[in-house]
């Protein structure tokens, strides 16, 4: 029976790891939307199209989905900023963002579930993200993705 359940672990991971593909569609009007998808599994977060392996989302619209592959609750906040260093930690364990433009926040996200949100008409750069649950962003929740 404990064979069993591992087994079937292995098996979630796996359509999560698959469900974070990305694709750009054009529409007539020339219009761009493309996708992120980000899978966070405690301090492992994992965006695809993932930048550290060359790739890129082109400009325009970007659905962005968060899928929480973990067992705590995360959230993501997409920064109009490429940095995701430095931020003071208040009390409570979160990270200050008062002085920072947020252009997107996905909701807390519990563990199997997944949650959207939209970035419309987006410009060329990097964006970095965190989850600002509190303690998260101590322990590295933190993410970038480049538009390009
Ligand atoms: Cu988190």
């Amino acid at each position: 029976m404990k064979k069993l359940f591992a087994t079937s672990l292995l098996f979630a991971s796996i359509i999560f790891a698959c469900g974070g593909g990305s694709e750009t569609v054009v529409t007539e009007e020339g219009k761009v939307t493309s996708t992120l998808g980000v899978i966070m599994n405690e301090w492992d977060v994992k965006p695809t199209p993932n930048y550290k392996m060359g790739k890129h989302i082109p400009p325009g619209d970007i659905d962005v989905t968060l899928t929480n592959a973990g067992q705590l609750e995360h959230n993501m906040i997409v920064l109009n900023q490429s940095s995701y260093d430095d931020f003071t930690i208040l009390d409570d364990g979160s990270a200050d963002l008062s002085n920072i433009e947020v252009l997107l926040e996905i909701p807390t996200t519990q563990p199997g579930q997944s949650s959207s949100g939209k970035l419309t008409d987006l410009s060329a750069g990097t964006y970095a993200f965190i989850c600002n649950i509190p303690g998260h962003y101590a322990s590295g929740t933190v993410g970038k993705f480049i538009v390009r």
